[in-house]
Order: structure tokens, then C-alpha cells, then sequence
């Protein structure tokens, strides 16, 4: 229940945030970050090394293990859930986005899990696994 109600405010506040997710430092970056994928940058608002995903990543690739610090979900169709070790264990957060709803988290840091995560994936359904 309790992450439940983290989801309803992560729509909320990303909704939000997106009228200023697009800073200049991130642009060109964010480029590959094409429909359906999952992009995490190391540093906030999406700055630093960067990765886009379509898939899962059991192990995320030592400059982003425990380092990302940023999030951006576009035209996702599921849930990415993230976990605090690697091959998807430990479930401590998680993010959904829709077509019409691309979700930008520029700072990980107010959710309490900046530089925390060490692998995710996309769930195929629209709810998150219990921490
Ligand atoms: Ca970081």
C-alpha cells in the first residue's frame, strides 16, 4: 500500500516537473532516449553518463551501478521497477508511463534513492512488486 501511494505522487510530481525536464545540458544526450526505452543518467537532471534501455538489466554497467541519479520513462507501456542489488532483487521503487504520460524524475535524491540502484526491468503489468 505504502508504495502504492509513492506511485500516485512520483505521476503527480512528474507531471509537474516535465514542463522543465528538457535542460540544455541534457538535450543531446537524451537523444537515443527513443519511445518505449527507460533512460538513467548518473548525475541529476539528466546530466553524466547515460544509458537507454529497452529491456531488462540484471547488471547495469559500472558507471551507472549505484550511481544513477536521474530518470527519464517515455512511452513506456509498463512498469519499470528498480532494485537496490543486482539479477532484479530487492524491489525498492518503481515508476509507470503511459504514451500521453513520459515521466521525468530530475533528482532521485528527494525519493530517497539517489545512487541506489543496481538492476530493472519492465513488468508487464501495471503494478509493483512489494519491497
Ligand atoms: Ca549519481
Amino acid at each position: 500500500m505504502k508504495l502504492r501511494k509513492v506511485l500516485a505522487n512520483v505521476a503527480v510530481t512528474a507531471s509537474f516537473v516535465s514542463l522543465a525536464a528538457v535542460g540544455a545540458a541534457g538535450t543531446a544526450q537524451a537523444a537515443g532516449c527513443t519511445s518505449g526505452r527507460l533512460c538513467v543518467w548518473s548525475d541529476s537532471d539528466m546530466n553524466g553518463t547515460y544509458g537507454a534501455y529497452a529491456a531488462g538489466v540484471p547488471v547495469l554497467p559500472a558507471s551507472l551501478d549505484r550511481k544513477i541519479s536521474s530518470v527519464k520513462a517515455w512511452q513506456n507501456v509498463s512498469y519499470w521497477v528498480f532494485y537496490a542489488e543486482q539479477n532484479y532483487v530487492r524491489p525498492v521503487f518503481c515508476i509507470g508511463a503511459s504514451a500521453s504520460n513520459p515521466i521525468y524524475l530530475h533528482d532521485l535524491a528527494p525519493w530517497g534513492h539517489n545512487d541506489q540502484f543496481r538492476s530493472m526491468r519492465p513488468m508487464s503489468v501495471a503494478t509493483c512488486p512489494a519491497p
